[in-house]
């Protein structure tokens, strides 16, 4: 007998019989995934075991409305026995009307005598990967079989080459984004110096090309038909969630995991899944993810924790400044106190909030309560400073990790992880050594941690936390707790030092399994470090180590910052790390421009990271038009279909009308010519736009009249340089604001806009002191214009294009009239 729930997006079909189940999209020419068949890894002391291939005595129970944070479930559940009648499972698969999801979990109960170690769950297998699969293979059906009916022959082959995957990687700095067929799954080249580190031990890291790892979730889709099919976990609260991908054929592959990490199960105990989780979507809907992310939301209750923080935080960071080349924290209390100082002398051009004192204050990573020669008085009188000068302390902490020359890994041995040998775990290389990690199931071991976090906070003064390293709580050894998985006990001990913060500290995670923070954070690192260089590099040494996915380097942060740019404001603000502006660094102007491109229009946190009272003010000139920042989650538009996406497309509103940002980037390595294709993006249909330029000031009038593939042609944009292009539809009778040099979305700074007749008034706000101008486009030449009542010099610099001078305070109140009064 078949069992089948469906909404009114898809629909399950379930053969208890042969132990397996489809789903199929209720859209004609959607995708489908026949065959799926689930399967339980576990072991005792003896064997290892394999459930669930079949589904012996499995009895189903009658759907049933079940209340959830996703509102009613439809939800069938099936009871399964295992083999040996050992293990007995439990199945439930739920469907909600609202949402377009199938949720599934998975429950285990240990009915025997001894204890058993859960290995990997399968929460779903379609489709060859392996050949060592035994008995039949499921099929991923991501093109429409009708298309094949069609004549359109050669349309209708469904070709591999278009088959991709978007990976979403372990921790704030893995590499995220899609890979197409051809390609290999990207790694680190360092080893065990650095897959502790970046990569989960549970996730797959296939060589063979077309065949990929994801953590959490995953997207696999087709780039001809735009079907793709989201498949992963609503929480990481039991296990940490792995996709494996197999796209080299025309026959896809996929398993969703869960890992078991060899937790122990003893008679008489069970346990549960998170809910996995799958979507058919269409690749170029307006928030492709947004339906899981928001979901993801839901199961963590986002929406009924206090909401901390509205606006995208905006600081100084100590790091990028005040590190060594082989990332070694060498900054004094007197660096803190001299950018402090700068801080708040050009606070009315650049109101920055937050002051962070990163890593380089501790007497060594793990010994949080000593500190090094550069801060004879600790942290705490300085977060009395800056809190004293009006802004927010923050301050950087690594409390899961631990550096073996410690006090700490002395004096407490048995609070380190070990692994099998007894040896304290392998956290990667960092400072200049294999560090390693707390075991968190200790409870003094996780009290130490959440005491370091609890007296930063409430004891020293520090209103902002970077929690970094959280990666360290999740990695594999020997647990104290044996029942527990890494996911588990990576959860608990964010748990904890939330509770340790306080609900008002404002938390960043960094270095941290994504997934485990959603609702414990209020913003989250969701890329690489930045650096001084465009390419990563170590000691000066590039050629090793320029291809390293998720090593620090410009490149590496701008590339996470946009193929996660959908998490943004879904599950916390993203962090995309500091914007370098100084001239010392490696990186080119344009580089500097591409980075504070993305950094805008990406919506997330801004913090600097220079000595401030050495920096030109043309350089803050960049800092200052960024602020106030836009926070707003951009479109990606090819976000499926380019490894770096480089089209973003931002809509914007204000007194003068709406308008849209489009960026587009040359990722190349050298200098290319690159025009804007308007169709490419969402624009209103219009006979005319008026477009401006933001980094070198073009405007552009585009007509799509004769040629319905309006274009604006950019010329020559340098190696890793973009355009940022404000565009308006024209009108040519009216007057219309064009943009300026005063704010990045060259239109946020317009407070108020009248026209009457034939003249107009309006007011410009920005933070500070300002000086610039702005650009107009005007039926007639004006008469007078006036700031503030006085008259203010102005240009005409075009076709019916003039621009303003202007140089203000806080508040400036254009006014001008043209043609006959
Ligand atoms: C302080 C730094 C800064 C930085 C954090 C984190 O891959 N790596 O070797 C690697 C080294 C350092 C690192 C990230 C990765 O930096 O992201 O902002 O706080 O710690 O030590």
């Amino acid at each position: 007998m078949i069992h089948t729930i469906e909404n009114s997006a898809l629909q399950v079909n379930i053969s208890p019989q042969l132990g397996r189940w489809n789903v199929q999209s209720h859209l004609r020419n959607g995708p489908s995934i026949d065959g799926i068949q689930l399967r339980v890894n576990y072991r005792d002391s003896f064997t290892h075991y394999q459930a669930l291939n079949s589904w012996p005595a499995a009895s189903v129970s009658r759907p049933e409305s079940v209340p959830s944070p996703h509102g009613p479930l439809q939800q069938l559940t099936i009871h399964i026995g295992s083999d040996k009648d050992a293990l007995r499972f439990i199945l439930r698969f739920a469907l909600s009307k609202e949402y377009p999801l199938l949720l599934w979990k998975l429950q285990i109960e240990n009915r025997g005598g001894r204890t058993v170690q859960i290995d990997q769950i399968e929460m779903l297998t379609a489709g060859f990967i392996y050949r060592q699969f035994p008995g039949m293979y499921g099929k991923v059906n991501l093109s429409p079989k009708s298309l094949k009916s069609t004549n359109e022959r050669s349309r209708s082959a469904p070709s591999f080459q278009d088959i991709a995957l978007f990976s979403n990687g372990w921790q704030s700095w893995s590499y995220t984004g899609v890979y197409s067929s051809q390609e290999r799954y990207r790694q680190t080249r360092l080893g065990l110096l650095r897959t502790p580190m970046t990569a989960n031990p549970g996730t797959p890291r296939p060589r063979r090309r077309g065949l990929f790892g994801s953590d959490m979730f995953a997207v696999l889709g087709d780039r001809k038909s735009r079907n793709a099919i989201l498949l992963g976990f609503l929480s990481q609260q039991q296990h940490f969630g792995s996709v494996e991908a197999w796209t080299g054929s025309s026959l896809p592959a996929l398993r969703v995991i869960a890992n078991g990490d060899g937790a122990r199960l003893e008679p008489g105990k069970s346990m549960v899944t998170d809910w996995a989780c799958l979507q058919f979507l269409h690749i170029d809907a307006v928030d492709p993810l947004g339906e899981y992310l928001e979901a993801v939301a839901r199961e963590h209750r986002l929406a009924a924790l206090a909401q901390r923080l509205k606006d995208s935080p905006v600081g100084w960071c100590s790091w990028y400044q005040f590190s060594t080349e082989d990332y070694v924290g060498a900054v004094t209390a007197q660096d803190i106190q001299e950018n402090l100082k700068s801080i708040t002398a050009i606070r009315s051009g650049l109101p920055l909030d937050i002051l962070q004192i990163d890593d380089g204050f501790e007497g060594q990573i793990a010994d949080w309560f000593a500190f090094s020669p550069g801060f004879q008085h600790g942290v705490a009188p300085l977060a009395n400073e800056i809190n004293q000068a009006g802004l927010s302390p923050g301050l950087w902490l690594a409390p899961f990790i631990v550096n073996p020359k410690s006090r700490l890994a002395r004096d407490h041995p048995n609070w380190l992880l070990r692994g099998r040998l007894g040896r304290p775990v392998n956290a990667g290389f960092n400072w200049g050594v294999f560090a390693t990690a707390l075991d968190l199931t200790n409870p003094e071991a996780l009290g130490y941690a959440a005491d370091v976090v609890r007296v930063a906070a409430q004891e020293w003064g520090f209103s902002y936390l970077k929690l970094d390293f959280l990666y360290a709580g999740a990695l594999p050894g020997r647990f104290q707790d044996t029942s527990k998985t890494r996911a588990q006990v990576l959860r608990d001990g964010l748990e904890s030092l939330r509770l340790a913060a306080g609900e008002e500290t404002i938390l960043l995670g960094c270095g941290c399994p994504l997934g485990s923070a959603i609702g414990l954070v209020d913003a989250m690192r969701i890329g690489a470090d930045t650096a001084r260089r465009w390419l990563p590099s170590y000691k000066g040494i590039q050629t090793f180590f320029q291809s390293e996915p998720d090593f620090p380097s410009a490149r590496n942060a701008s590339h996470n910052a946009l193929t996660r740019a959908a998490l943004h404001q879904h599950w916390w603000i993203n962090d995309p790390d500091c914007l370098l502006l100084r001239p010392q660094t490696e990186l080119t102007s344009e580089e500097i421009q591409t980075q504070a491109t993305v950094v805008a229009l990406t919506g997330g946190s801004f913090f600097l990271s220079d000595h401030l009272p050495d920096l030109p003010p043309e350089r803050l000139r960049i800092a200052e038009v960024l602020l106030p920042l836009i926070g707003k989650r951009p479109f990606v538009l090819d976000w499926f279909d380019s490894s770096t996406p480089a089209h973003l497309q931002l809509d914007l509103e204000s007194a003068v009308g709406h308008w849209h940002l489009l960026a587009v980037f040359n990722w190349a390595d050298e200098a290319c010519q690159k025009s804007v294709q308007l169709n490419d993006f969402y624009l209103e249909a219009s006979p005319e736009y008026l477009a401006r330029e933001f980094w070198s000031g073009g405007t552009f009038h585009v007509s799509s009249q004769e040629d319905s593939s309006a274009r604006i042609e950019l010329g020559t944009i340098p190696a890793h340089g973009c355009a940022l292009l404000a565009v308006r539809t024209f009108q040519s009778h009216r007057p219309q604001y064009v943009g300026g040099n005063l704010h990045i979305s060259q239109g946020l700074e317009v407070a108020t806009w009248e026209q009457a007749g034939n003249g107009l008034a309006f007011r410009l706000e920005r933070p500070g002191q300002s000086q610039g101008y702005i650009d107009l486009s005007l039926p007639q030449t004006p008469r007078v214009v006036s700031l503030n009542q006085q008259a203010t010099s102005w240009e005409s610099v075009g076709e019916r294009l003039f621009r303003i001078y202007v140089n203000f305070d806080r508040h400036a109140l254009i006014e001008l009239d043209w043609g006959m009064p």
